[in-house]
């Protein structure tokens, strides 16, 4: 059943799992025509997490910082357009979860092999700070870290397997998260990795 993690945080777990070899074929097409990439940091570290997007806009980062582009790195090239597959499910998951009017224009489409990890960071690059993000997870589980509003406050543990989506609004849109490393797996559907998809609306 759905789960309440925090106000405005709704855990529906294996919500995906039905619709999960056609977000990974939708997956499969977007990284086909945009490759996942290890992008730098403005610090000057290379990401563990592996990235591509599709939608209007797509998440991007360099020395120059993190932002938002409608072209792709190093080219005039738009992004793939959202696959409904994609859209649909993402709308369906924020609807459910109290969110009737989600109109994503971005979804950022993160990799992690084992190893790979994220640390306590806030989704801050938005414009739209009212909409959810809508998170669905693909692929070996993983260790999620659930925060405060300081990064100092000490996460809750949430663990997070193939099909469960997490809307992330009101009040919990921007609490401090990250991912532990992703221990190695064999997944029926992805192998050795763990996919996420997350939907944005910036602007
Ligand atoms: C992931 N991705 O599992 C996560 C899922 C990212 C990222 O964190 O920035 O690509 S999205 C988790 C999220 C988003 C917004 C708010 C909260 C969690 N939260 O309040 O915990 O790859
Ligand atoms: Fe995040």
């Amino acid at each position: 059943g759905d789960e309440v993690l925090a106000p405005g945080a709704m855990l529906l777990r294996g919500y995906a799992v039905g619709r999960a070899e056609a977000l990974v074929a939708a997956v499969e097409e977007v990284q086909s025509r945009v490759p996942f990439v290890h992008l730098v940091t403005p610090g000057g570290h290379t990401m563990s997490v592996a990235m591509t997007n599709c939608g209007r806009v797509g998440w991007v980062s360099d020395r120059r910082g993190y932002r938002y582009a409608a072209t792709r790195p190093g080219t005039d090239q738009p992004w793939p357009d959202m696959p409904d597959v994609l859209r649909e499910l993402a709308e369906e998951a924020a609807r459910r979860s109290g969110f009737p009017d989600f109109d994503p224009d971005a979804c950022l489409i993160n990799r992690y092999e084992p190893g790979a990890r994220m640390s306590l960071h806030q989704d801050r690059d938005e414009n739209d700070r009212q909409a959810p993000i809508v998170s669905v997870s693909l692929g070996l589980p993983a260790v999620f870290q659930f925060g405060g509003f300081q990064r100092s406050d000490r996460p809750a543990r949430i663990p997070l397997a193939h099909g469960d989506v997490v809307v992330w609004g009101g009040p919990s849109r921007m609490r401090f998260h990250g991912v532990l490393a992703v221990k190695p797996g064999d997944h029926p559907l992805l192998g050795n990795c763990r996919i996420n998809l997350t939907f944005r609306k910036v602007f």
